[in-house]
């Protein structure tokens, strides 16, 4: 078993909605990071996101975790206008112990996730060796509440 990170990013529609079902369609996830409400970095003027963590304890490649993560976008209803757009939901497949991948629709590790404190911030909450020392700008990266306790609640917290 392998351990492997997605980042899941939100911010059309019912933000907690969307990561709720995906979460619960990966049947390998092991640890759910705080939920982050975030600043948009980059693309046209959007509203504020919504970006979780997802650790992973699996037997799939990268590539079959992308593939299900374009399946879950696929289920959010994601249409695709604009690179860094607006969209119910954004799977991205950041890290798997051991594997490195550089193909033209696939890069892991996620190319941009060691600049994006959307990433590193939660990442840091389930893998301190990975971002435990990362000194980037926490600005505009704000913690809403631990993921239990937020679904629990059942709220479209922070809107
Ligand atoms: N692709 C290559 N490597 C990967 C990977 N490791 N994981 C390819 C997932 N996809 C990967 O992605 C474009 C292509 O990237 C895919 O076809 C896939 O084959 P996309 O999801 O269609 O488009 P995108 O997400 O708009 O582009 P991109 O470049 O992937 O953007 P990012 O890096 O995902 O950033 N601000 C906040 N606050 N929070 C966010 O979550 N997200 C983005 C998107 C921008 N700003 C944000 C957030
Ligand atoms: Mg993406």
């Amino acid at each position: 078993m392998t351990r492997a990170f997605l980042g899941l990013g939100t911010n059309l529609g019912d933000r907690l909605g969307h990561l709720v079902t995906a979460v619960a369609a990966i049947e390998d996830a092991v640890a759910v990071s705080g939920v982050y409400e975030t600043d948009p970095v980059g693309g046209p003027d959007q509203g504020r996101y919504l970006n979780v963590v997802v650790e992973l304890d699996t037997r799939r490649s990268a590539r079959e975790l992308l593939a299900q993560g374009q399946a879950l976008e696929a289920d959010a209803g994601r249409v695709r206008e604009v690179r860094w757009g607006p969209r119910t939901l954004d799977v991205d497949v950041l890290w798997v112990d051991g594997e490195t991948v550089d193909e033209p629709d696939l890069e892991v590790p996620h190319p941009r996730m060691f600049e994006r404190a959307f990433v590193m911030v939660p990442l840091a909450e389930l893998a301190p060796d990975l971002a435990g020392g990362w000194a980037g700008d926490h600005d505009g990266v704000r913690r809403l509440g631990d993921w239990q306790e937020l679904v629990a609640r059942g709220l479209e917290a922070g809107s």
